[in-house]
């Protein structure tokens, strides 16, 4: 029988892919869009009709039962949160309210409505935080460093927490980085690609960033959703770290992405205070054997045809708003 799928999160990066691959897949998929006053569906609008849209908020557990109780999912993959590191120091109790809280108000409702349905949680490796051990496993102490991250790791053990105690399939990927063409503008992969895709255009002349010391694991958002699918198809429910195994300094994202535009970025980069954060996670490299071991999944794009895909979706996103840019140029020339 098809089996339906709901998605938290679907207007984001990995919500838009997962979509894409539980469709590809033959599931009937439903994503939760909050009201916003303008439409965020820029990721989700070539899927069209068929995914079907709800209208839900992590913050209205009331609104997360009716969905529950009206589309029946036997999958949920709870993708929504305030993702965004900086912005949980500035909106330490509202990232609190989303990110963690809601994680509980999910599973409540999913408890109270049907507890047969199988829970994703979207961990993340900034639990680990001020890492306690290098690589980072499953079982590596956590030390969040930031609102976001501390958050997270209440959602993360509220959802092992439900498995424990009620029996429920809930089980999490503790995901590393992940980048894409689709990923948000603000993050430092997709800040640096599309910047030096419009120096490189003559439209922009200095890039300004913070700390370019950190080291990620940087991976490919579609590999990423691949292994949330495969977490929610094992037989028990568990967690499992999904990362490349590799570390790179922000500075070496910089360094590449210029110079695959025939750039040096020492020209063009310029350290601003604004961009650097209360507190860093300094190194973050997971190791990701368990995925492979019991779920046989594996990253399949490197870290340099990672850059590749970015910069040349970026250059062309950049000759696309340059174009249209000048259409509209000429028609008021014209009128
Ligand atoms: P993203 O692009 O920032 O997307 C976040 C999504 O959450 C958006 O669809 C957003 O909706 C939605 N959202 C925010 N607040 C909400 C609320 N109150 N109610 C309902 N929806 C709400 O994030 P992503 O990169 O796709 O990441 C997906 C998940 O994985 C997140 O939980 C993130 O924390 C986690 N994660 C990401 C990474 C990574 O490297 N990307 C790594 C580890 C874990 P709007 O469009 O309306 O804003
Ligand atoms: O791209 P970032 O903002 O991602 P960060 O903080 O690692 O968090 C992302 O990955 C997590 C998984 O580990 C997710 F859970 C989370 O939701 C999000 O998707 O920053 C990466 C690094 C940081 O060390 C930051 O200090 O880049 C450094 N950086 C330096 N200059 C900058 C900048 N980051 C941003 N966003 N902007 C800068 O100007």
């Amino acid at each position: 029988m098809r089996k339906t799928a709901f998605i938290t999160g679907v207007t984001g990066q990995d919500g838009s892919y997962l979509a894409e691959l539980l469709l590809a897949k033959g599931y009937r998929v439903v994503g939760m869009i909050r009201r916003t006053s303008t439409v965020p569906t820029e990721r989700i609008y070539h899927l069209g009709e068929t995914l079907e849209i709800v209208s839900g908020d992590l913050l209205d557990e009331k609104s997360l039962r009716h969905i529950l109780e009206t589309c029946q999912p036997d999958e949920v993959y709870n993708l929504a949160a305030q993702s965004f590191v900086p912005e949980s120091w500035t909106q330490a109790v509202l990232t609190g309210e989303i990110t963690g809280l809601g994680v509980t108000r999910m599973l409540n409702a999913i408890h109270d409505v049907n507890p047969h349905i199988r829970f994703y949680q979207a961990s993340t490796s900034e639990m680990f935080g001020k890492a306690q051990e290098v690589p980072q496993n499953e079982r590596t102490p956590l030390y969040p460093r930031s609102p976001y991250g501390a958050a997270k790791v209440y959602g993360h053990w509220m959802t092992i927490n439900f498995r424990e105690s009620y029996g429920m399939f809930a089980a999490t990927g503790i995901l590393f980085n992940h980048e894409s063409p689709r990923r948000g503008m603000e993050f430092l992969t997709r800040k640096v690609t599309y910047a030096a895709a419009r120096i490189a255009a003559g439209l922009q002349t200095e890039l300004r960033l913070g700390n370019m010391d950190a080291q990620r694991d940087w991976g490919y958002a579609p590999d990423y959703v691949e292994g949330m699918w495969r977490i929610l198809q094992a037989d028990e429910p568990s967690d499992y770290v999904l990362a490349t195994g590799e570390t790179h300094s922000v500075r070496e994202w910089v360094e590449k992405s210029f110079r695959a535009l025939g750039l040096d970025y020492k020209d063009y980069v310029v350290t601003d205070p604004r961009f650097v954060r209360p507190a860093e996670v300094d190194l973050l490299v997971g190791d990701p054997c368990k995925a492979h071991n019991l779920l046989d999944w594996k990253p399949t794009v490197t870290f340099d045809q990672l850059i590749a895909i970015m910069v040349e979706a970026d250059k062309a996103l950049v000759a696309e708003q340059e174009a249209t840019r000048q259409v509209i140029a000429k028609l008021r020339s014209i009128h």
